[in-house]
């Protein structure tokens, strides 16, 4: 596939329970039933039966309740290898077909950045992030609001990222996405702990941005189901160089990604 056409690749990372499959999840469901327009246009999934298992649960609710548990657990096929999913997007207001987009976007466990985390030689099977895009980490917005929680949050968050810059040798200039998800839980309010995150985020050289998410909401009444969710996109796209921003010509991928060096391409 991505040798036919330019494919953003970007990595989803983040601890068990995050909300990383529910984020690809909503995203998905939107794109397809046109939820996401006039801006984007769904332009189909080389993966349709992938999103389609991992949306299952969210399809049958029990009693006209939603489930406590929106996804499955992400579990690889191939332990060694991470999964894809693969949607293409379209921006209708772009002409020549420049509007569209190509995602590949790896659902990995939260054993992947926990285990990354704790020992640096997991470093090894992030490797595919050398080709990636764009970096989105997933947060519980909650978690990082608790007093309980937060320092635990905030700790793990900056390993994570130390790990990905020292360890994984992730492109710094890749944009980076600190997602806080659950955040209907919080009425759309951001965490102020992930400023701090931010801001170290930006001591390692890389250049975050911060999105609140509510994949889905346990509050529709007060915050709807999936807000938030493009911004993620959005953010992905501002972020890349203007040769990436659209489907770019297949020959800038030789040599090897080395333009990623030059912030104002
Ligand atoms: N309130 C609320 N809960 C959510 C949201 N997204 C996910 N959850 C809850 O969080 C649980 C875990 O979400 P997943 O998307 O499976 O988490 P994950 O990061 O993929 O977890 P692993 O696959 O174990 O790494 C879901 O089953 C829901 O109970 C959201 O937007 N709002
Ligand atoms: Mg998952």
């Amino acid at each position: 596939m991505t040798r036919a056409r330019y494919s953003h690749l970007v990595g989803i990372l983040g601890s068990s329970n995050a909300g990383k499959t529910c984020l690809l999840t909503s995203l998905y469901l939107q794109a397809c039933h046109g939820l996401l327009r006039p801006e984007f246009r769904f332009a189909g999934s080389l993966t349709l039966q992938g999103f389609e298992l991992r949306a299952r649960k969210l399809r049958t609710w029990t009693n006209g309740s939603m489930p406590d548990q929106f996804a499955d657990h992400t579990v690889l096929a191939d332990p060694r290898s991470p999964a894809f999913v693969h949607m293409a997007l379209d921006r209708p207001g772009r002409p020549g077909g420049q509007g569209r987009v190509e995602l590949l976007l790896a659902d990995l466990p939260g054993e992947w950045s926990s285990q990354l985390i704790n020992q640096a030689s997991t470093a090894k099977r992030f490797d595919f992030l050398a080709r990636a895009d764009a970096l989105v980490i997933v947060v519980e917005g909650p978690r990082l609001a608790f007093d309980s929680t937060r320092h635990a949050e905030l700790m793990n968050l900056r390993h994570l990222l130390r790990r990905l810059a020292d360890d994984v040798g992730v492109d710094a200039h890749a944009p980076l996405v600190l997602v806080a998800s659950k955040c209907d839980e919080l009425n759309m309010i951001v965490p102020p702990a992930l400023a701090e995150a931010e801001g170290y985020a930006r001591d390692l050289g890389f250049f975050p941005a911060i999105v609140p998410t509510a994949s889905f909401s346990r509050r529709p009444e007060r915050v709807p189901n999936g807000q938030g969710v493009i911004d993620v996109v959005h953010a992905i796209l501002k972020g890349l160089p203007p040769i990436l921003e659209q489907t770019p010509p297949l020959q800038i991928q030789k040599p090897f990604r080395s333009f990623w060096q030059h912030r104002d391409w």
